[in-house]
């Protein structure tokens, strides 16, 4: 491992990761003190590399103050779902495990995984236990690490995406923490866990990380793995037989800004290359190892890749980069994105086997308010024989189902209400929302639970100006940290305060632009009245087959950023 580069002063959280023994801190003994439902701020940040973060129910907080409880403690938990796919069996035991653990059903993610929230302290061990015994994993779906890894789904070509597929999984395995201390905890479950002294991190090294790291791999025509917004992008290149050349490799992409930091912004990946499959895995384990030699671990809001690459230049980072590969970084290969979005409804894939794309609103599958999708989708995988795939727009793909057994799925997606997309507007099958409140410590404003009354109030204004089928991409985020990717929605919008959300427009409909800021901290009358003004505009002067996105930007409403950073907090 090439020598870190000492920074003036570590962060705190280095601290942490050092003195962690790889990744166990004192999660032994905390999970097991039954005298409060918490456990210490060092093992919170241990714990986020197990997959799992500490929160509070936010909407009793102050309550249980006033009444001088302790806040109402849950944990929320990832899945690590490579590529977004897992079998029936799987989902059903996923959704077992909902029922008897979490707080709110199951919840889709923008990278095409489940969160489940609210789980207690004392059930941790049995709900991430559960998990690894349906055959996944939490093991790196939070923390200071290669994330789950993302991966275009449902393209036509069916070979190349089963391809495409398993370089994800691949991929996923080879950069995963190596630490014997998941195994202790979930699966062994080790009363005391062990010293670590065995343990070692060939790639990530004692300290991990200096920040999350993000691979997607976009399968052209279709990006909706939002390639450019991942710290490293994959555009795997198909040649005109569908065959499988390589990758294109484009590093450098973020949405994470900080409310008052100006050092922080979103930013899209730019392309430096590209290599054939073969050479895949070493690229990327090397893709990494640059950022963890050279990444910020001084200031962690500063310790993405983007930061690294704007502060030491696109070139330099090629050429590290190169230096520690033995064979040649080639150049970037043609491609062309069509949309960001999902496609809904059934799709033949060039094997002759069916696809459905169901719309999950904001990835949330629980039985509420009349709707019985949870129910739906259970009953869906009592009797599907193919898998499912999640989508990085939260919703989810009924996949490889043979023609003759459509009929039987079709029966229970009406049954179940779960054919929305046939009668919702094109704004609302394309809108995107984070979880929010109650659950996320960093929300400051609504996201998912107020995203429904916003797209009521707009889709009035779309009717009255015609353009209610008109699929126009909308993305909502209860912070800067745009979790639900806010900056490459035609409109985005992103929380500042309760009730307050800046506005921004103007990305483009395939994920290659990002929005430009247009008003700043208004309330929901400011928002529709702008955006009346704005689709009315739309409807009456766009070109022929023009989107939002493309219109604002021509008509001079709004200047686009460019790929990287004008859109400061
Ligand atoms: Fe995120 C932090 C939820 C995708 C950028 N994100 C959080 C936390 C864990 C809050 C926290 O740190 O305390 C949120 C938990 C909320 C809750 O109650 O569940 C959270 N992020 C989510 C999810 C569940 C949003 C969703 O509604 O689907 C997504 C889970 C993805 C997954 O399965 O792994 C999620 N987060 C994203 C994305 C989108 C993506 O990766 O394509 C981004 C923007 C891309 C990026 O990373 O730049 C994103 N999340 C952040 C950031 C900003 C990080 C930065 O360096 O700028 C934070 C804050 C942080 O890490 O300190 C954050
Ligand atoms: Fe929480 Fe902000 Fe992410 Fe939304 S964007 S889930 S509010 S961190």
């Amino acid at each position: 491992m090439t020598e870190q580069a000492a920074p003036a002063s570590l962060s705190e959280v280095e601290h942490i990761k050092a003195e962690s023994r790889y990744l166990r801190g004192t999660l032994d003994l905390g999970l097991a003190d039954r005298r409060t439902g918490s456990i210490s701020e060092s093992d919170d940040r241990v714990l986020k590399f197990h997959g799992s973060y500490q929160q509070d129910n936010r909407d009793v907080r102050d309550e249980r103050r006033r009444q001088k409880l302790e806040p109402d403690y849950g944990f929320m938990v990832r899945v690590r779902l490579p590529g977004g796919v897992l079998t029936p069996r799987q989902w059903l035991d996923l959704d077992e495990l909902a029922s008897r653990y979490a707080s709110s059903g199951l919840r889709i993610t923008t990278r095409q995984t489940f969160q489940y929230h609210g789980a207690r302290k004392e059930d941790l061990r049995d709900l991430i236990g559960g998990i690894n015994a349906t055959g996944l994993s939490t093991l790196a779906a939070c923390g200071d690490v290669v994330r789950n890894v993302v991966c275009s789904v449902n393209p036509p070509h069916c070979t190349a995406h089963a391809e495409v597929q398993q370089w994800t999984v691949r991929l996923m395995y080879h950069l995963e923490p190596r630490t014997t201390a998941y195994r202790e905890l979930w699966i062994d479950r080790r009363e005391r866990l062990g010293d670590g002294a065995n343990d070692d991190e060939p790639l990530l090294g004692r300290t991990y990380l200096p920040r999350k790291f993000k691979f997607g791999i976009a399968i052209p025509p279709y990006n909706d793995v939002d390639v450019f917004a991942q710290d490293f992008g994959l555009i795997a290149v198909l040649g005109e037989d569908g065959a499988l050349q390589g990758f294109n490799l484009a590093p450098g992409g973020g949405m994470g800004a900080t409310a008052g930091d100006p050092r922080t912004y979103p930013a899209l990946a730019d392309l430096i290359g590209f290599v054939p499959p073969e050479h895949l895995l070493e690229t990327c384990w090397h893709a990494v190892a640059v950022q963890r030699d050279f990444g910020d671990r001084a200031i962690r809001k500063h310790a993405r890749l983007k930061y690294t690459i704007d502060d030491r230049g696109l070139q330099w980072y090629r050429d590290e980069l190169q230096s520690r590969l033995p064979f040649p970084i080639e150049p970037p290969r043609p491609y062309r994105f069509e949309h960001n979005g999902d496609r809904y409804g059934w799709v033949e894939s060039d094997d002759g086997r069916w696809h459905l794309t169901l719309q999950i609103p904001s990835g949330r599958l629980e039985d509420v308010d009349g709707h019985l999708r949870r129910s739906g989708m259970r009953e869906i995988a009592r009797i599907h024989k193919g898998e499912f795939r999640m989508t990085c727009n939260q919703n989810v793909i009924v996949a490889n189902v043979a023609a003759g057994d459509r009929k039987m799925i079709d029966a229970l997606v009406g049954q179940y209400g779960l054919d929305d997309h046939r009668r919702a507007s094109g704004l609302r099958l394309h809108a995107l929302s984070c979880v929010a409140l109650p659950t996320c410590g960093l929300a400051m404003a609504e996201s998912e639970r107020y995203l429904p009354q916003l797209l009521g109030r707009l889709e009035g204004l779309l009717e009255r100006h015609g353009l209610r089928d008109e699929p126009i991409h909308l993305r909502m985020s209860g912070c800067p940290n745009g979790c639900s990717r806010p900056y490459m929605g035609e409109i985005g919008l992103v929380g500042r305060a309760v009730g307050k959300y800046d506005l921004h427009v103007g990305a483009d409909h395939t994920g290659e632009r990002l929005g430009a800021p247009y008003r700043e901290n208004i309330g929901e009358e400011a928002i529709v009245s702008a955006l009346d003004e704005l689709l009315g505009r739309f409807a009456v002067e766009r070109n022929p087959g023009e989107r939002f996105g493309d219109f604002v930007v021509r008509a001079g409403i709004v200047e686009p950023p460019g790929r990287r950073p004008a859109i400061r907090y």
